[in-house]
């Protein structure tokens, strides 16, 4: 566990609502208790629970919602995600979230997102670098990163990517992808399309996802996370992203056309276990993939909802598959080249990378 801790790593499919602190949640719940808009015994209980079906991991994130809605929560729960993924040495994250309207608190999914970034620039335990024209600062150093007094901290590579609810509607899609569009300055570097897999229909997203891809917004797309959902699974692979979520219930053909188009997957093993989308670890796809040199990337999902941290999805990969460090690393090292950051950020994570090769017995 202290070398998966030690090795810097590289989480790409991490959903901010879904990796806040239980102790943030409950600090939030009393708030919200005293002014009698949840009941907290109900919540404290709901929060603390540990297994969640997929069902209920819906639930929970519609009481997270209610708890995290407004400016300042959001501000505060992105500087907590990002120092708790610094802490465990994640070198580059691309955080993802679901731009949110609330008319009651004065939000736009502007707003929202101004709030996201806020928090990028509030925290102050490591130097968080994700405005992409800033090349100068990215490119000058690599680890470290010095301040105005000289005071040098250690850096971590932050891009953000806007989820599309499956609960949305076409033009609600629409105001998602036009927005990150308007952000590409502040470190938005794609989409994402996500949200409850039993509910939405992939055509309402087809047109904003195409205009999205048309202005060269790279996407990514949960896909195959539930069963029966083969038309589905199907017209996402003909859409080519550039890359998917989880591909878990995949046909023998289209297993066969996800192999073939080498698009990177992203997987979060234990997530896929808590929410019984794979009945247990020996038969997760992971190990076909691997087998197979398919691009994957291990990946939290929600370290919150899951109790869960990149390092420990390192440390089951290795038990789980019988990777060595040297296999972990390599599998860390590969994700650079699925990254949605431009060429300047992938060639500062092949130094820092580079740098901590291990050393062969
Ligand atoms: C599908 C998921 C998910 O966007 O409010 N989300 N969507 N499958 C999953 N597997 C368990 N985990 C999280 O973060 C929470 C939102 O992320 C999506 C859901 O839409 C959830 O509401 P944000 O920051």
């Amino acid at each position: 566990m202290e070398w998966c801790l030690k090795q810097p790593k590289i989480e790409l499919h991490a959903h901010l609502n879904g990796s806040v602190r239980n102790s943030t949640l409950l600090e939030l719940a009393k708030v919200q208790g005293e002014k009698g808009v949840v009941v907290f015994a109900d919540v404290e209980h709901v929060i603390m629970k540990n297994d969640r079906s997929l069902v209920e991991c819906f639930k929970m994130f519609d009481l997270i919602h209610v708890l995290t809605t407004d400016h300042e929560t959001v501000t505060r729960i992105t500087r907590e995600v990002i120092e708790d993924f610094a802490a465990e040495n994640i070198v580059y994250v691309e955080l993802r979230t679901t731009p949110k309207r609330n008319e009651a608190k004065g939000m736009t999914k502007r707003s929202y997102m101004e709030a996201v970034i806020d928090g990028l620039r509030s925290v102050d335990t490591v130097d968080v670098s994700f405005i992409p024209s800033d090349l100068n600062r990215e490119n000058s150093s690599r680890y470290f990163a010095s301040n105005d007094n000289g005071i040098t901290r250690r850096r971590i590579f932050v891009r953000l990517l806007l989820s599309i609810d499956r609960r949305e509607s076409t033009a609600a899609a629409m105001d998602t992808v036009q927005l990150a569009l308007e952000l590409r300055s502040l470190g938005v570097v794609g989409i994402d399309l996500s949200g409850n897999p039993l509910v939405g229909n992939w055509d309402t997203f087809l047109q904003p996802l195409l205009f999205a891809k048309d202005k060269g917004l790279p996407i990514t797309l949960h896909c195959g996370e539930v069963k029966n959902r083969k038309e589905e699974v199907q017209a996402m692979l003909d859409f080519l992203p550039q890359r998917i979520g989880h591909a878990i219930f995949f046909e023998e053909q289209q297993w066969k056309q996800l192999k073939q188009s080498k698009i990177p997957v992203e997987i979060c093993l234990t997530s896929n276990i808590r929410t019984e989308c794979v009945t247990s670890i020996n038969n997760h796809h992971f190990a076909d993939l691997y087998a197979s040199k398919h691009p994957i990337v291990l990946c939290t999902d929600d370290t919150g909802i899951f109790s869960t941290s990149l390092s420990r999805e390192y440390r089951l990969a290795a038990s789980a598959f019988g990777l060595g460090e040297m296999e972990l690393f390599q599998l860390g090292k590969n994700s650079i080249e699925y990254v949605f950051a431009d060429e300047v950020v992938k060639k500062s994570l092949r130094e820092i990378f580079d740098s901590a090769t291990p050393k062969l017995p």
